[in-house]
């Protein structure tokens, strides 16, 4: 009689302890997925290149810091954009479309206003072919709206970009591709 009790007493805890666990599951992803969660893009080769490298894209007061690494580039510029889709599928990269263009503006420069705002301009790699780069980017969003990056592109050019020619700065072939994705907040 007594051990029925106790057994009965253990398995009513057990219940409460597993619903009060269901219960946490259930409200863990409505504090995800906001605003204030970071991206990332993780970046694969191309046919015929060994660029590797991850970009981060995290919210600030004034806009989205990016913060970029790669390796196995030739030293110099190298065109950066982020591109219109997630889809890095192609040997050539070319499934990612064009630069992420939502508001119809011309080619230009991460610092001019009317620009695609998948335009990041150039990184710039050193002899041994390593590339970083931090800046703040004024433009692009990663909020639920028209030019959020979340779900599209970042590629790396074989050239560097100009920040003039149309439509895509003269940055040559795509060497590196990664879609843009949610990272664990941290
Ligand atoms: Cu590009
Ligand atoms: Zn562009």
């Amino acid at each position: 009689m007594l051990i029925m009790k106790a057994f009965r007493a253990s398995f009513v805890g057990l219940t409460c302890l597993s619903f009060a666990s269901l219960v946490a599951l259930a409200q863990t992803p409505a504090t995800k997925s906001t605003a204030s969660s970071k991206a990332v893009a993780v970046l694969h080769p191309s046919a015929g290149n060994k660029v590797n490298g991850a970009v981060t894209f995290t919210p600030v007061a004034d806009g989205v810091q990016i913060h970029a690494e790669l390796a196995g580039l030739t030293p110099g510029k190298h065109g950066f954009h982020v591109h219109e889709f997630g889809d890095c599928s192609a040997a050539d990269a070319s499934s990612a479309g064009a630069h992420f263009n939502p508001t119809g503006q011309p080619h230009a420069g991460p610092d001019t206003a009317a620009r695609h705002e998948g335009d990041m301009g150039n990184i710039e790699a050193d002899a041994s072919g390593n590339a970083k780069l931090d800046y703040v980017d004024h433009q692009i969003s990663l909020a639920n709206d028209a030019k959020s990056v979340i779900g599209r592109s970042v590629v790396v050019h074989a050239k560097s970009d100009d920040l003039k020619t149309q439509p895509s700065g003269d940055s040559g072939a795509r060497i590196a591709c990664g879609v843009i994705g949610w990272a664990k907040s941290q």
